[in-house]
Formats: structure tokens, sequence, C-alpha cells
């Protein structure tokens, strides 16, 4: 079995562990009422926009998220929020290098240099991965802000649970294109997702707020893509996309949920193409620039 298999395999038990650590530790997370910024690069950055969602939902107070190397560095927060499984990517280090103000960071290595440069550390460790490609780190980065949030994590590590067995979209390999879609969080979710088939099994993938769809986005797709909306389509825009021959997959679960079922799409489409999902092309571990190019950490599928 794959490592990224094992890995998200053990959302579930790894979304518990991340619930109870977040109780742990509720003044390094942010208080009510504070002006908070998440930042990451790739999966992290995706992760930083859902956080930022769920926080503004939840009424906690305004929440920006930016990918680490667009952070508007002369705009005020009370903290900034850096998500970085290895604590080396190189935008994620200069940004902390960079900010005036108090930072914390989420990564599953609190033994790396991001970490002696933010204002405090949150490990998570019990999340790290073997696998190039990000599945438990990052939900479990979202459960443990969940949590804090306030969000039922054992219930959704239950539902989790379930998304381990449920049955995958008919003729998944048959398709060309793949679209994610959502609305608030779901919406940066669904980006997540969309680079989760992209790295792992170098698929053709985009993904949009599903009210976006229209606007543009909807004249490329038809009867070579799949449509997999985090959320429910309303109904106009399922009558829509049902017009272009495109195939719809709905979920009505939450978003990172779902996310499980996506993880497994993309295992299983490497693995249906005769490719390695935990050594996707050209993509290490973490990306450590060097005066500029890439120089790499760990297993790069190149
Ligand atoms: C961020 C990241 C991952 C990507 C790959 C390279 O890493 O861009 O999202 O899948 O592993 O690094 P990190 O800052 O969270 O370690």
């Amino acid at each position: 079995m794959s490592s990224i298999e094992q890995e998200l395999r053990s959302q579930p038990e790894v979304w518990r562990a991340a619930a109870a650590l977040a109780a742990t530790v509720p003044a390094q997370l942010p208080s009510t009422g504070e002006r908070v910024v998440v930042a990451g690069c790739g999966t992290s950055r995706y992760m930083a926009q859902a956080a930022a969602r769920w926080r503004e939902e939840a009424g906690e107070g305004e929440t920006d998220a930016f990918a680490a190397s667009e952070f508007p560095i002369n705009r005020h927060y009370d903290l900034c929020v850096a998500i970085s499984r290895s604590g080396t990517t190189t935008e994620v280090i200069e940004l902390l290098e960079r900010l005036p103000g108090r930072s914390l960071l989420l990564t599953a290595d609190p033994g790396q240099p991001a970490s002696s440069l933010a204002s405090s550390t949150i490990g998570l460790p019990f999340a790290d991965e073997e696998s190039v490609v990000q599945t438990r780190f990052a939900t479990a980065c979202m459960a443990l802000w969940r949590a804090h949030l306030g969000h039922d994590i054992e219930d959704l590590a239950s539902r989790g649970r379930s998304a381990l067995s449920t049955p995958l979209p008919a003729a998944l390999e048959s398709f060309q294109q793949y679209v994610f879609l959502g609305r608030g969080a779901a919406a940066e979710v669904a980006s997540e997702a969309a680079l989760k088939l992209r790295e792992a099994a170098g698929c053709w993938t985009e993904a949009y707020p599903a009210m976006e769809f229209r606007h543009g986005p909807i004249s490329s797709v038809g009867t070579h893509t799949l449509v997999w909306s985090l959320g429910q389509l309303d109904e106009g825009l399922q009558a829509d996309v049902a017009a272009t021959g495109a195939v719809v997959e709905q979920s009505l679960h939450d978003p990172m949920v779902e996310l499980v079922r996506v993880q497994r799409a993309a295992v299983e489409l490497a693995e249906s193409k005769g490719l390695d999902p935990d050594r996707p092309r050209h993509l290490s571990r973490s990306v450590i620039l060097v005066a500029g190019s890439v120089a790499g950490t760990g297993s790069d599928g190149n």
C-alpha cells in the first residue's frame, strides 16, 4: 500500500488527536475579535483559505488568507498564522522573517527553521507524512482549527471513517477533465481537491467557487468532464452543467469529509495510470529555493 493511502486512511484518528491538542493550546490560537491572517504554500495555502472562511463564518473575527509569497506585509494583523508541514518552505520562512507582528506556526516538524522564526509554534508530529502529497497533515490542521471554533470533530471523524469506504464516482478513470466546485469554505477545499488529482495523478483539474462556473469555465466542459461539487449545487446551475453533457457528482457532506473521497480518487487515478501517488513528477516534499531556483527536499519524482 502506498504511503498516501495509509496516511489518508488514518485521518479520522488524526482528526481526533488534533481536536484533543486544540483543547490544550487555546491561548496560542486566535482569540475572538482578533484580526487574523493565515498563510501558506500549496496545500497549506488552500487550508489557510478554508480556515479563514470557517473563522469568519463562526463570527470569530475578520480573517484573511494569502499565499505566503503574496502576503501584503504592510497590513496590520493581530496574529499571522503560518501553516507548513515541513517548516522549511522558503516563502514561509521569508514571510516569518519579515513579519512585524505576532505569528503562530502550525507544523508537523517543530525542529525546522520556521519554528525558530515564529512567535509560537503548535506541532502536529502525529500528522506528519512520508508521501510528498499532503493529506492528513492538511486536514489535521483544519481539525485543530475547527475544534477551536467549536465544530464537532467527533462527528466529522465518524463521517470521515464512512468516507473511506463509500463508492467513488463511476467510471472515474474515463474522464479527461475534473472540475471541483464549492461555496464558502468548500470553495477553498475545492482548490485543494483539484490539487490532489493534479499532484498524485497528473490530471487536468480546475476549481471554482460554484457560482463563478458559469462565468467562463463552463465553456471548456463536456462529456469528457466530471464536475464534482463539494456541496449541493443550486438547481439552475445543476441544469446548466447537465446541459453540457458533463457528469455531475454532488456531495452533501462537509467538504473536509468529502476531501477524503477525493484523496482516494487521486490514489485510484494515479494507480490506474501506472504512476506512484507518493512521488509526483517535478515535485519535492518541500520547496526550498536557492537563488531563485528549486533545491527541493525529500523524494522527487523527476
Ligand atoms: C507546501 C507544499 C505542498 C506540496 C509539496 C511541496 O509544503 O507546497 O503543499 O504538496 O509537498 O510543498 P509545506 O510548506 O506545507 O511543507
